[in-house]
């Protein structure tokens, strides 16, 4: 199960963290492990995975309107993305902070995509990693990423 409320009131929740195509080639998968183990969560789940459409055109099936959407595939599909499960107390906002705003160009220093990530200068903004944004997110990407957790 994604989420459960221990006796002693914590919450322990488990989120999907991807390091996308542009974080593994830039050498940065190693960087944010670090950072989520640096703030204290664990790592459920790493794998290397070479995504495919069918997984993609789910994984942002809410997506499938925008105009960048095919844009968002392509570069999803143009190299190995690593996937994460971390595990913690209020891990899906905590990630999700530590990962900063969407455009890396405005994301807060201090986060991943604040001080790792550039202007993007296609038609996708790269931003080095994703992370899911509600436990019910989070149950379902991790079902299609992980199908064996
Ligand atoms: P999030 O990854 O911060 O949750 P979403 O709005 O769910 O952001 O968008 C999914 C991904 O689509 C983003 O991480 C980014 O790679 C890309 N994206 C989002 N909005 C735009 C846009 O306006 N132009 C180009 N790419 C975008």
């Amino acid at each position: 199960t994604t989420k459960t409320t221990q006796t002693d009131g914590l919450t322990v929740e488990r989120t999907l963290v991807l390091v996308k195509p542009d974080g593994v080639r830039r050498g940065l998968s190693g960087e944010v492990l670090r950072r989520i183990e640096a703030k204290g969560y664990t790592l459920a789940a790493v794998e290397l995975v070479q995504a495919t459409p069918e997984l993609l055109e789910r994984h942002y099936a809410e997506h499938v309107d925008k105009p960048f959407f095919r844009a968002l595939v392509d570069f999803m599909l143009s190299g190995p993305t690593l996937a994460v499960v971390a595990e913690g107390n209020r891990v899906i906002e905590g990630f999700r902070s530590l990962a900063g705003a969407t455009d890396p160009t405005t994301a807060a220093p201090g986060t991943i995509r604040g001080d790792l990530g550039r202007a993007w200068d296609g038609p996708v903004m790269q931003n080095i990693v994703h992370g899911s944004d509600s436990p019910e997110s989070a149950s379902r990407e991790i079902g299609l990423w992980f199908p064996a957790l």
